[in-house]
């Protein structure tokens, strides 16, 4: 690891605020660095898909639905039981939705995202808004706080996280991590990788499970129909058994992965990854993949990493 920052790429320009880290030259795609802004981590890219521009236009709505996690931890599964918990009136009797998720969801930090692949953006929506970040809790507008918007908040075994979070780094066209898995564990214990610290954001969160519903990928493996009541009684929508099935069964990993609306394989398209050679995005979608990652003395280190921050609040 090197102890100088990297070179940003020439188009972007640095906010004062914004701290350059030490670049990591496991990352593979050209100019990609990453900066310290407001205790947090985040990439040049961030930087120059727009996250300021989107931070001081967003405007909370009291309809807004926000849906949180730390990258990798199970969002675009809480993002679709959310989705559906809330249009199973108009979805009866049908399959899916017929719009990408990334479209019926957009990121709040990351404008010309929306723009590179034509997707609406959250400021153009007039109608309920529903918006996925990875955002700190103490990152979200303040309008977010003060309106009644609806915040939902997922995590996830750590350990899972980051061997998702490795696999997604090597697929992704704007990252190309081409470092071994025990350098990534390592920068994220450094709090190095972008959204960390990872145990800061959790704590964020679960700090303030008074107003944000707080959930867990393995509860939603485990029993997803009481996940899906939660979510709709924290929504505020009734639904019949029937629909809780309904919701169950359309959200397994296994209708999802198949589903063109939740798979990500517009990627391949836009050219945020290239083909299938470092996997998909619906990877394996299991609780416990770590196994295949940690010994028990490395996984046992980084739970207690994880713990001395955020077992208390669990
Ligand atoms: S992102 O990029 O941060 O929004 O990714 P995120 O959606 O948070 O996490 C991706 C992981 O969630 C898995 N996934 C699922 N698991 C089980 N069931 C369903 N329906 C499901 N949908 C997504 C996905 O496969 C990623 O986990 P890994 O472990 O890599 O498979």
């Amino acid at each position: 690891m090197s102890t100088e920052p990297a070179t940003p790429p020439e188009e972007i320009t640095i906010p004062e605020e914004w701290h350059s880290l030490p670049s990591d030259p496991n990352y593979k795609f050209p100019g990609y660095c990453t900066f310290k802004y407001r205790g947090a981590t985040m990439s040049s890219t961030h930087l120059q898909w727009g996250v300021m521009q989107q931070l001081e236009q967003f405007r909370g709505r009291s309809s807004d639905i926000i849906v949180a996690s730390f990258p990798k931890s199970g969002t675009t599964w809480l993002q679709e039981i959310v989705w559906r918990v809330t249009h199973h009136q108009s979805m009866a009797g049908e399959k899916g939705p017929k719009t990408c998720l990334e479209y019926r969801f957009p990121l709040l930090e990351m404008q010309s995202q929306e723009k590179l692949m034509e997707m609406a953006s959250w400021a153009d929506m007039t109608d309920q808004r529903f918006i996925k970040t990875h955002l700190h809790y103490h990152m979200l507008p303040e309008s977010v706080k003060t309106s009644e918007a609806k915040v939902l908040y997922v995590h996830r075994d750590v350990r899972d996280v980051c061997v998702s979070f490795y696999h997604f780094s090597r697929m992704i066209n704007v990252h190309k991590y081409r470092g071994t898995f025990a350098d990534f564990r390592d920068s994220f214990m450094r709090d190095a990788l972008m959204f960390c610290p990872y145990r800061e954001h959790v704590k964020g969160y679960l700090e303030h499970s008074d107003t944000v519903l707080c959930l867990t990928y393995e509860q939603m493996h485990q029993d997803r129909g009481s996940v899906v009541r939660k979510v709709a009684d924290f929504l505020g929508v009734s639904l019949s058994d029937a629909d809780v099935d309904d919701i169950v069964k359309n959200t397994s990993f296994e209708v999802m992965k198949a589903n063109p609306d939740t798979n990500f394989r517009q990627w391949e398209d836009s050219g945020m990854v290239s083909g299938t050679e470092e996997g998909t995005f619906m990877r394996k979608g299991m609780v416990g993949d770590w196994r295949n990652y940690f010994t028990e003395e490395e996984s046992e280190a980084f739970l207690k990493w994880r713990n001395e921050e955020v077992a208390s609040l669990e």
